[in-house]
């Protein structure tokens, strides 16, 4: 499986437990199959219950970074060339999810300039990064668990999200699903009545609903792509992406697929 790794950089001042990364580019890679929604990120999904590493990473253009995803997720990437060393991962820091929810960030090609670091609970480890981007707009999974995250004060404050993090935060109309309308994961959720990210069987037939027909049927409504075929631009934006530094290619290798599908 061919994910597209979005780098989503943490703005300054870092939490605290990154302190020490203070000064160098650090970015939460998340793994993607629809690059092409980019445009339409709200916030950034981290585990409160999944390790991350924080670790030497260089994309390409020969410039250092810091990457933050599961250990797992790192060493498949050093052996795509992503890390200094093929093979090796040099750890600079082991962090807990909680120690990065609430950081600021800044996701590419998103609407909104600041965006957040914000807990989802179903994250699964062994798949892509760990760090999964939010785009409520299309996918039921981050609709759901943003709506959770906006009606539960509760859940906001037992995680340190602030108000500010989540309230501002509404749903991008990116891309346009015939039958489904202009926020098909909005229209997804309330057609299988789903009514919270734990519902997973009522989550599961939406995404089911949405995401075939979002890719062979969606249009762009997003400036720059109106008019225009989600399988036709995927790739253009991909590899525009890539191009920019913004994005690098990841393989998740085999075991995970069949895991994927099982
Ligand atoms: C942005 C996006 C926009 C996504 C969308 C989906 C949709 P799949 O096909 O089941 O493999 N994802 C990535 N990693 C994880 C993880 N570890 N745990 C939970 N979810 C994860 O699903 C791949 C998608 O699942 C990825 O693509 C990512 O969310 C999420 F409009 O990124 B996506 C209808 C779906 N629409």
């Amino acid at each position: 499986q061919e994910y597209t790794l979005v780098k989503i950089r943490i703005l300054e001042p870092f939490p605290p437990k990154l302190a020490s990364l203070s000064g160098r580019s650090v970015f939460l890679v998340a793994a993607t199959l629809r690059p092409e929604t980019m445009f339409g990120q709200t916030n950034c999904w981290i585990s409160p219950g999944i390790v991350y590493v924080a670790y030497e990473a260089c994309a390409g253009d020969g410039i250092q970074h810091v990457f933050v995803s599961t250990r797992r997720a790192a060493r498949n990437a050093s052996h795509q060339g992503l890390t200094p060393r093929p093979g090796e991962v040099d750890v600079l820091l082991e962090l807990c999810g909680t120690d990065l929810l609430g950081a600021a960030l800044h996701a590419p090609l998103a609407r909104y300039p600041k965006v957040y670091a914000l807990p989802m609970l179903t994250i699964r480890e062994d798949k892509g990064t760990g760090v999964v981007t939010s785009v409520p707009s299309d996918a039921p999974d981050d609709f759901a668990a943003l709506r959770d995250l906006k009606n539960k004060p509760a859940l906001r404050e037992k995680f340190g999200i602030a108000d500010h993090m989540v309230v501002p935060f509404e749903p991008v109309p990116i891309i346009t699903v015939p039958d489904f309308g202009n926020l098909s994961a909005v229209e997804a959720c309330d057609r299988f009545k789903v009514t919270s990210q734990n519902d997973r069987d009522q989550l599961s037939a939406a995404k089911d609903a949405v995401y075939l027909k979002g890719f062979y049927e969606g249009v762009m409504i997003v400036s720059g792509y109106e008019g225009k075929k989600v399988e036709d631009v995927k790739k253009d934006i991909r590899q525009k992406m890539v191009a920019t530094g913004d994005a690098v290619l990841y393989w998740e290798p085999e075991r995970n697929i069949v895991s994927r599908s099982g």
